[in-house]
């Protein structure tokens, strides 16, 4: 996958570029900075720390993951769920900051979704060769609703499959600052992310954050 070269800045993200990858996906290549980011994402894994989950079929899974908003996804021994409280808090998770929502109320605008509200952003970190196998997001109460993702820190391969899992995945490379909408006829479909490769970006360190931005409950 090349990438629009040279990246034009975009202090005002409604200028952004949007890059139609199939029907329900728009990638906007450098939507947001990580530098604006982080100091909420760290705020955040202080009230919840990142932890690495465990998979309803016994696996501990390599992305360490945390929540903010009015539910968190999680997934334990018992099966997948949006909990309000934080199971390892005991506490509700934290709120989503106000600049988040607006964000990604902005890129799916721009996808072409003009009112998407997030009530959940689901917070996963990636260490080098940490990945994410193939699944479908469908614990969220409406499909007409797109997820909203934004990647900062390492890049990694997201795997953009199809309708079933059998539908070899294209290979889509996501940089740091890069927003992903995934919605429409795409929303359901299955999607992963490649093994990490090691490296050092200057504010996030030595790992990928995605956030995504749902509404779920
Ligand atoms: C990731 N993203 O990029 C994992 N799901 O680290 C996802 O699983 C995802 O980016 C639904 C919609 C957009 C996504
Ligand atoms: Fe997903």
């Amino acid at each position: 996958m090349t990438r629009l070269d040279p990246l034009p800045l975009f202090p005002d993200s409604d200028r952004a570029a949007v890059r139609h990858l199939a029907a329900g996906v728009a990638l906007m290549p450098g939507f947001v900075d990580a530098a604006d980011l982080m100091p909420a994402v760290e705020a955040i894994a202080e009230i919840s720390p990142f932890r690495h989950m465990i998979t309803p079929g016994g696996y501990r899974m390599s992305v360490a993951m945390t929540n903010c908003g009015q539910a968190g996804w999680i997934t334990e021994r018992t099966g997948y769920r949006y909990d309000p409280v934080d199971p390892l808090t005991e506490r509700p998770w934290p709120p989503m900051p106000e600049s988040w929502s607006r964000l990604a109320g902005r890129a799916a605008a721009l996808a072409g979704f003009p009112d998407f509200q997030p009530d959940v952003c689901l917070i996963n970190r990636y260490a080098p060769s940490a990945r994410l196998s193939l699944h479908r997001d469908e614990d969220e109460r409406d499909f007409d609703q797109p997820i909203v993702s934004f990647s900062i820190g390492l890049p990694a391969v997201f795997l953009l499959g199809g309708e079933k899992r059998s539908v070899k995945p294209r290979r889509i490379e996501l940089q740091d600052g890069d927003a992903l909408v995934f919605g429409g006829p795409a929303r359901l479909f299955y999607h992963g992310v490649g093994p990490l490769k090691a490296g050092a970006h200057p504010i996030v360190g030595e790992c990928r954050i995605n956030l995504t931005f749902r509404r779920a409950l």
